[in-house]
């Protein structure tokens, strides 16, 4: 009996879909049951070089002066088509990372309509920056800025928050009249290939948005970030792979925006209401099963409730529900691959080797049949560490974290301080004054007080130390993504 043709994750370029190569082809893999959903076809570098040329063409034969307006009435419509092709886009954001669909409905798929919407809003909105310059004798100057596209921008995202990410920053691309070859992570290629089907339904000219699919080294994301013609990267990834890139565009000189590592600490005062503290620090460990970003792996709790919120937390990791990503009552998916499961499954032997106690989880789950290929993992807790151990130094990028107690603010700040990362915090305590004060000593991008991931997408969104360079969100996504020309006038 012959087998189905397979699915084709398509490259789109010039505003079409390339007919695949299948000797140059790779497999998606859902993670939940390790089984192949798709093949997708790896750009070479000449794909990549017409995309990134198709896209200078695009920008030279008028998208770069398209008036604001147009390109904000764009990105509302893609918005619009994003929401009546809702369920496309759960579906294959689902299938990719075996993500629970309830959080791909409500975070997801929902944010980059929300990405859309706002960035149409902040550009609609934006002003340009002047000034009256008074001179010697009466005399006056003006000075205004022009703002002007970047131009070509590679943009290049990782595979956990797969369409949220992308479209966080192709939404500003756009909405400033900048022209994008993206490249989505090998792991997920499904949502950035169904947006390009969007952005031509909406009437985006063809040669603006292009998706180049593929691996790092050697592959598509080297290609394009190798590009002579590029005039800016976004980046979203790992710390290691921040450095090549820069490393790779220092000789052009080309702008970078980098969002990178953390390993992110929460301080819990004992002050706090425990259930609501502990209802948050769940969801800052746990979401995605712990592959945000922004989630907490380092937990400093005041020694007076060290124990209730330790025990307080297992109780809470042992609640969640694993299992199919179709359930609606699932809240915890698997790890996005099998090597990434042997990375975060290397942190547990080390974390034995230290001297941990394990209080949650700390092994691989069996779900049964139809599950058990999937790179499953149990939400894990781990005491009896300290700072000085590779398991709270590094990032591990998994539903895991160290619980380690303090006894003063002083002393909780210190250790929080003590990273090469610096992205997020998130400081639980009832007194105002004590939040206000240790959330502003974070040596990070984004710290919260008696919450987690909670956004407002017109303010900076970045880190500091390996976490990253630069911040977008809002205006600072308006400065990423043009370029100024200053006019002065003598008056
Ligand atoms: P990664 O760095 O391995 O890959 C990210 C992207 O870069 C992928 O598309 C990959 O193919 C590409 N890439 C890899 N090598 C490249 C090269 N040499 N040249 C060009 N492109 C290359 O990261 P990942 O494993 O996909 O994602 C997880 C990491 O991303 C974690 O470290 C996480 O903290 C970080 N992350 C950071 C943020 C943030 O906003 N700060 C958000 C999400 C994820
Ligand atoms: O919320 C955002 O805009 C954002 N960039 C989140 C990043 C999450 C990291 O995994």
């Amino acid at each position: 009996m012959n087998s189905p043709p397979p699915l084709w994750i398509r490259n789109f370029v010039e505003g079409r879909f390339v007919e695949p190569d299948p000797d140059r082809s790779f497999p998606a893999v859902d993670p939940a049951t390790g089984s192949v959903i798709a093949r997708v076809h790896e750009a070479d570098r000449a794909l990549v070089d017409r995309a990134v040329t198709g896209a200078r063409r695009a920008l030279d034969t008028g998208w770069a002066q398209t008036p604001v307006r147009e390109r904000a009435a764009l990105l509302r419509r893609a918005a619009d088509r994003i929401q009546e092709r809702f369920e496309e886009f759960v579906a294959a954001e689902v299938a990719d990372t075996g993500k629970p669909v309830t959080q791909a409905r409500e975070l997801d798929v929902a944010r980059a309509l929300t990405n859309f919407r706002t960035f149409a809003d902040v550009v609609a909105a934006a002003g340009q920056e002047s000034f009256l310059t008074e001179l010697p004798g009466g005399r006056t100057a003006l000075n205004y800025a022009v703002r002007k596209p970047l131009g070509v921008v590679a943009v290049i995202v990782p595979w956990n928050l797969p369409l949220l990410l992308l479209t966080w920053k192709v939404a500003p691309a756009l909405a400033c009249g900048n022209a994008v070859v993206v490249k989505p992570s090998e792991e997920t290629p499904a949502t950035a290939t169904l947006l390009a089907e969007v952005l031509a339904e909406v009437g985006l000219p063809a040669g603006v948005y292009n998706v180049v699919h593929g691996f790092g080294p050697d592959s598509a994301g080297q290609y394009l970030v190798e590009h002579p013609s590029i005039d800016g990267v976004t980046f979203t990834g790992s710390s290691a792979t921040g450095a090549h890139v820069m490393k790779t565009v220092a000789p052009r000189v080309r702008p970078v925006s980098f969002e990178l590592g953390g390993k992110n600490a929460a301080l819990v005062f004992d002050d706090v209401d425990l259930d609501e503290a502990l209802d948050g620090l769940s969801r800052s460990v746990f979401t995605n099963t712990g592959q945000v970003c922004l989630c907490t792996e380092r937990v400093y709790i005041q020694r007076s409730i060290f124990d209730d919120i330790a025990a307080g937390l297992a109780e809470r990791a042992r609640a969640l529900r694993l299992g199919s990503p179709l359930d609606t009552e699932t809240t915890t998916g698997p790890l996005i691959s099998q090597a990434h499961r042997e990375k975060v499954l290397s942190y547990f032997e080390l974390a034995e080797q230290s001297g941990a106690s394990i209080i949650a989880g700390g092994r691989v789950p069996e779900l049964g049949p139809g599950l058990d290929d999937g790179s499953w993992i149990a939400p894990t807790l781990w005491t009896g560490l300290t700072n000085a151990d590779r398991v709270v130094r590094e990032e591990i990028f998994g539903p895991v974290a160290a619980l380690i107690p303090f006894d003063t603010e002083a002393e909780a700040i210190a250790l929080a301080n003590d990273t090469d990362y610096g992205l997020a915090a998130a400081v639980w305590t009832n007194d105002l004054r004590r939040g206000h004060r240790v959330a502003q000593s974070m040596r990070v991008g984004m710290a919260w007080v008696n919450t987690w991931f909670l956004r407002d997408l017109r303010s900076p969104f970045g880190g500091v130390g390996l976490s990253g360079i630069g911040r977008e969100g809002g205006e600072s996504s308006l400065h990423f993504y043009t370029e100024p020309t200053n006019v002065c006038v003598q008056l």
